[in-house]
């Protein structure tokens, strides 16, 4: 009985997941067995060769990692993971790194309103968003690599899906 509906469960949520983001191409299925940290998605050519530090973000939105400490310049593999189990559609995740001096409410709200860009405000990232994963659903992961700001300082990160950073989906690497 339990195993039928755990089974009609899964097919419900395989079902609405579908619905949810037809544009999408499907993903492979998820290993059974830890993969290595590279990204699925990510190009053949790009490396994840910094150093790795995994965050998770779940439907209760915090990130698991809220400070990250880094030399300056220092290659870094970012990967996020969304252990939740909320639809993408009202409880994405991604991981925004912000140049210092970012204004953070107008960044929001540019945020909240950039719906078909996965709520990553295209007219900012001339200079603000200094690394970004895309916006993940339930059980997905993506990896950025970057290399850390060379001015000693403390830069913001954050969850731009519309009110995260309002609930503490947010924290902040330590350049020193
Ligand atoms: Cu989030």
């Amino acid at each position: 009985m339990t195993r039928y509906f755990a089974l009609l469960a899964l097919l419900i949520s395989t079902a609405v997941a579908g619905c949810s983001a037809p544009t999408e191409k499907s993903d492979a299925p998820a290993p059974a067995a830890t993969a290595p940290s590279s990204s699925s998605s990510a190009p053949a050519n790009q490396v994840h060769d910094g150093r790795a530090i995994e965050i998770t973000g779940n439907d209760t939105m915090k990130f698991s990692v809220t400070e990250i400490v880094a030399k300056p310049g220092e290659k870094l593999s970012v990967t996020l993971v969304n252990i939740g189990t909320t639809p993408k559609f009202s409880m994405g995740h991604n991981w925004l790194l912000l140049a210092s001096g970012v204004d953070i409410q107008p960044f929001l709200v540019a945020s909240a309103e950039a719906v078909t860009t996965d709520y990553v405000p295209r007219a900012t990232n001339g200079g603000k968003i200094l690394a970004a994963t895309k916006l993940l659903g339930p059980k997905e992961r993506d990896t950025v690599t970057f290399t850390a700001p060379t001015t000693p300082g403390r830069y913001e990160f954050l969850c731009s899906f519309p009110g995260h950073y309002q609930v503490g989906m947010r924290g902040v690497l330590i350049v020193q």
